[in-house]
């Protein structure tokens, strides 16, 4: 079984947080964080910090990690780890790349319509500053089959 480790990063300053539409590859049309897979040679870190600056042009300052998650794919049974982390400070401006357009939202305004399915469920944790890991099992269309979500003290 395939296993891929990853990042994601939200940028938030409250009360708007910075999403980018991909426009290529894997979550094509859906407003996501930014992140990628870790490259053999780089920790979960350095790796973030490349990411963002390839897909947004901005440079995070400081970074916090906030979860954990396990992706598993029903169709070919993938499982993607995700490490989650957010930042509230960058350097730069936030710029469009072949690969995402950036777009800050206003908290209560977050287009979950148009993003992962899993976002509604996390994000608010992520919002109030808590800790969370998670587990989603996805079917067809990227449906949700099953789900845990938990908030932890540590992650
Ligand atoms: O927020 C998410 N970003 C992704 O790239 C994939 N969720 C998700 N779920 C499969």
């Amino acid at each position: 079984m395939k296993r891929t480790v990853t990042n994601l990063c939200i940028i938030h300053q409250h009360p708007r947080i910075l999403l980018g539409m991909k426009k290529r590859g894997f979550g094509t049309g859906r407003w996501n964080g930014f992140g990628g897979k870790v490259l053999p040679d780089e920790t979960i870190e350095e790796s973030l910090m490349r990411e963002v600056e390839e897909e947004a042009g901005i440079k995070l300052e400081k970074i916090k990690k906030v979860g954990y998650m396990e992706f598993e794919f029903e169709k070919n049974g993938e499982i993607i780890e995700v490490h989650v982390f957010k930042s509230d400070s960058f350097t730069g401006e936030p710029m469009e790349s072949e690969e995402m357009k950036p777009q800050w939202f206003h908290v209560e305004e977050i287009p979950f319509g148009e993003m992962w399915p899993d976002d509604k469920f996390w994000m608010p944790l992520l919002l109030g500053d808590k800790k969370f890991k998670g587990k989603f099992l996805f079917g067809e269309s990227d449906v949700i089959l099953k789900q845990e979500l938990l908030e932890v003290e540590e992650i």
